[in-house]
């Protein structure tokens, strides 16, 4: 997964760049990028899964996890740390589970599971 939310990332800047190069106007563009950099930072991605392992000492949780379309990623199975490790309690392997990621850096946490 990191090797493919990696690309995903790469792939993702290009895109302005790309948009910067075919515009003349470059200033009133990097206004533009800036308030686009701060709506994806800020963005949830909603997912479904399945729990497959629990690390409540790490703050890690493997989910087996459907298509993310907002983020296009394809189904597969993960570890995402927790934003906040209360989130895991109540939490068993095997269950199904309805769950929110986040982007923290490089990384994608998870910031809700019911
Ligand atoms: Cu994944």
């Amino acid at each position: 997964m990191k090797k493919i939310a990696t690309t995903a990332l790469v792939l993702a800047s290009l895109l302005p760049a790309a948009a910067v190069l075919a515009q003349p106007k470059v200033n009133d563009v990097n206004q533009g990028m800036g308030k686009h950099a701060a709506a994806s930072t800020q963005a949830t991605h909603a997912a479904q899964g399945v729990i497959k392992k629990i690390d409540t000492k790490a703050g890690v949780i493997t989910i087996s996890h459907g298509p993310i379309n907002s983020l296009n990623w394809p189904p597969m199975t993960m570890g995402f740390k927790v934003r906040d490790k209360a989130l895991l309690t109540g939490l068993k392997e095997g269950q199904k589970v309805d769950f929110e990621i986040a982007q923290e850096g490089d990384d994608y946490v998870v910031t809700k599971v019911r």
